[in-house]
């Protein structure tokens, strides 16, 4: 019987339970009337009288024993209970609103990206210009309308404190301070004075580009514009180039693609022409790069710019610019991106 007693305290010692339903079993497998220690007091109703008072008393101790251990257990699981009282843990999750990336930014990032695989870096200056970085340096004459009141926005009163009215401020500044060659892309906010509309806006978003090296031609800035226009609109996409002015370049050009929304057979987009208009471009005017301080007898550069918003309403089907501006959530969540 001692035997007996000593493997039932083994076991006992060993046991687990993963739920207070498993401790309760095992309460009744070792503790009930008809349980392994209950059949031990049957069978004590055998033991020589002389042995009883030992046998009874280690029966006791071991009972004891068993009652401490599967209360553990039991109160262990009524802990975790109480600490998930009132809580559903099969219940999904709370969803947290996740903000997106403005979609002008989307389209600059990607803008960006791709000629980042060119090569070009990205170039950053000031909002608030001075008549010569806007104007003066690019090859405005001094009566432009561009320079005019009705266009440009003056902060102070002193005319040489204004608003920049395009990134190519930042060119003039890169090009003051670093010897070709130069390979740079400038994303910027500038800003005009101009009535908004669906298609404008008194601040706008632009990115211009500009390569200045030995040797660098048209043929050059035409196979990057293809190759920006395929990377950036499809590979099926055409490009198609047409002649303009500018005041900073010479010669000038406007550049269109296919029409992505009807292949170029024509559309409402495309007001049925096939074609879109993008961005200017054109080879950096001589007067320029000197005026910039570039020796313009061993050094051609090429540079175009295009307007961010213009873009994003190409590739959005956005009819009116001003959604970008107003930073509605209903209108701002609808863009997902990986740039
Ligand atoms: C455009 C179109 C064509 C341009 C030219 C220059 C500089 F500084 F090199 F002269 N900067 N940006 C340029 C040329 C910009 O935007 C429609």
């Amino acid at each position: 019987m001692l035997d007996k007693i000593k493997a039932l305290q083994q076991e006992i010692s060993a046991i687990e339970a993963t739920s207070a339903e498993q401790a309760e079993e095992l309460r009744i497998k070792y503790l009930s009337k008809k349980g392994l220690i209950g059949q031990l007091f049957n069978e004590f109703k055998n033991v020589p009288a002389d042995q009883k008072k030992a046998m009874g008393a280690a029966i006791n101790e071991l009972k004891d024993f068993a009652q401490e251990k599967i209360n553990s257990l039991k109160e262990s699981f009524n802990q975790k209970q109480s600490g998930l009282q009132g809580v559903d843990p099969s219940l999904p999750g709370y969803v947290f609103a996740v903000g997106s990336r403005h979609p002008l930014a989307v389209v600059r990032n990607h803008i960006v990206e791709i000629f980042a695989r060119l090569g070009f870096i990205v170039s950053e200056g000031p909002e608030i210009e001075d008549d010569w970085h806007v104007f003066s340096a690019l090859n405005f004459p001094p009566e432009h309308p561009a320079r005019d009141m009705q266009d440009t926005f003056f902060i102070e009163k002193d005319p040489d404190v204004l608003l920049r009215t395009h990134t190519s401020s930042v060119q003039v500044r890169v090009m003051e301070k670093t010897q070709p060659p130069i390979r740079a892309i400038f994303p910027g906010r500038v800003f005009r004075n101009e009535a908004i509309s669906a298609r404008a806006h008194c601040i706008f978003h632009q990115i211009e580009c500009l390569y200045v090296d030995e040797n660098v031609s048209f043929a050059d800035l035409k196979q990057t514009l293809l190759y920006f226009a395929r990377e950036f609109f499809g590979e099926k996409t055409e490009i198609r180039l047409r002649p303009s002015y500018f005041p900073f370049t010479e010669p000038s050009a406007e550049m269109d693609v296919s029409c992505s929304i009807c292949g170029g057979k024509g559309c409402n987009v495309c007001k049925y022409t096939g074609w879109l208009e993008i961005m200017g471009c054109g080879m950096v005017d001589p007067n320029v790069l000197e005026l910039c301080g570039i020796d313009n007898e061993k050094y051609t550069g090429f540079a175009f710019g295009m307007g961010i918003e213009r873009i994003a309403m190409l590739k959005y089907g956005v009819k009116d610019l001003r959604l970008f501006f107003e930073n509605d959530v209903r209108f701002l969540n609808q863009f997902h991106s990986a740039y």
